[in-house]
């Protein structure tokens, strides 16, 4: 899944200089402090292309943070993911101390992992995480469709530690969700490639233009940010005019049901109640109707490797097609540049959002509208430029949102 790494700049740190729109002549390569304090700790106000400068770091934060995050230590792990977008962000590769000198987002236990990277190449503490029997046991599992922490920490409790070690246990109570999960486990964690998310575009346009042809459809999610890989597609779902269609969604997926396409379907109802105020609660579930599904895509040719043997035949048969999981969000029109800007993410990116508009700006911004306490109004937007120009923010693109 990881974005292939690029070349290195040894003058990037102008870049850095020239974001800040600095006049000031430095010694070279080197980030004068009066500029790293004017880097903001909002990774809103930050451009994070997919160039990451400093992959050797921001992988080990994310292993850091994903360790934090199995013990539900949610303070450390929010700590590492935000210093991980920040040195996304870096337009050079750190190679001294004094290169993160006065730049927000670097607690204690995060310069001691960069001190240990800078000196020894590797840190002890990522690697004692990676060789850790909890973390490598709750690894496996959530990468599981529909297997979380929760579940997670009463399997390892139980004894458990692998896949294998599931997949064999058959007293374990699953959900159908988790039993998809299993059934298509080597397709969903190969990851999704951009060909894969423009092939599953073309079906979901065509399948929802059969009913709606009005309807807009959007790929959200890291592949509207420009990543080249992805765990699933996410698309939202708008009909621009007065009619709104409950029923679309069921419309969709009954025909795919038919065509035999459709290996898993969850639709969620939409809960959206009209006067109830944004939701504070950060990272909160948006109230969208949405369907988490598991779409066949065939491929011819694709996969000549794996070798379908469930049949009686003495052939084996090719497996010509790949188990993909894709989400369906449908949004009112009027909603519907809030949920863009959601479902674009990244995660930090849409965090750090939220946190700007509370702190910043009195507001509370979620997938559905922005709230402006002050005046005690919500803000109307028919585009992300216009929700950015509410915040007080200068626009950033989508493909530069990858904090
Ligand atoms: N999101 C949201 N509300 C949710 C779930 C997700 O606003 N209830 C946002 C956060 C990121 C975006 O939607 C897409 O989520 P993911 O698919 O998990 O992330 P991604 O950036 O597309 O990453 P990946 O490439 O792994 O799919
Ligand atoms: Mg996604």
């Amino acid at each position: 899944c990881m974005e292939a790494g690029r070349p290195v700049d040894s003058e990037m740190k102008y870049r850095l200089m020239e974001q800040c729109q600095s006049p000031l002549n430095t010694p070279e390569s080197e980030v004068p402090s009066c500029i790293a304090r004017k880097v903001s700790q909002y990774s809103c106000q930050r451009k994070t292309t997919l160039n990451n400068y400093n992959k050797k770091f921001t992988d080990a934060f994310e292993i850091m943070a994903e360790n934090y995050e199995f013990k539900e230590n949610e303070i450390f792990c929010l700590e590492f993911l935000r210093a991980a977008s920040l040195l996304k962000y870096l337009p050079f590769p750190v190679t001294r101390m004094k290169d993160i000198q006065g730049l927000p987002c670097i607690g204690d236990q995060v310069r001691d992992v960069i001190e240990e990277i800078i000196e020894e190449g590797e840190s002890s503490r990522v690697k004692e995480v990676l060789n850790d029997e909890r973390y490598k046991a709750f690894k496996q599992f959530t990468s599981v469709f529909g297997v979380g922490v929760k579940t997670s920490e009463k399997w390892y409790r139980m004894g458990l530690r692998t896949v294998e070690e599931l997949k064999a246990d058959k007293t374990l109570k699953l959900s159908k969700m988790q039993k998809a999960g299993f059934l298509y486990y080597e397709d969903l964690v190969s990851c999704v490639s951009k060909a894969e998310a423009d092939a599953v575009t073309l079906i979901v346009k065509n399948t929802v233009s059969t009913f709606l042809p009005d309807a807009l459809v959007t790929i959200t999610g890291g592949f509207r940010r420009g990543k080249k890989m992805g765990h699933d597609i996410d698309f939202l779902i708008t009909n621009p005019g007065p009619r709104e269609d409950d029923e679309l969604l069921h419309k969709v997926v009954d025909l795919w049901k038919k065509q035999g396409l459709l290996l898993y379907c969850d639709i969620i109802e939409s809960t959206f109640v009209e006067e109830q105020l944004p939701s504070r609660k950060v990272d909160a579930m948006d109230n969208f109707q949405k369907c988490f599904t598991i779409l066949k895509l065939y491929q011819p040719g694709v996969d000549n490797s794996s070798y379908n043997t469930s049949k009686k035949s003495d052939m084996a048969e090719i497996k010509d097609w790949k188990a993909i999981r894709v989400d369906l969000v449908i949004t009112p029109f009027e909603q519907y540049a809030y949920a863009l800007l959601g479902w674009t993410g990244s995660r930090e990116f849409g965090r750090d959002l939220r946190r700007y508009a509370s702190h910043e700006r009195k507001m509370i911004l979620d997938n559905h509208g922005l709230y402006d306490r002050r005046k005690r109004i919500f803000l109307k937007a028919g585009s992300e430029e216009e929700i950015f120009a509410h915040l007080g923010l200068d626009y950033v693109e989508p493909w530069e949102r990858n904090a």
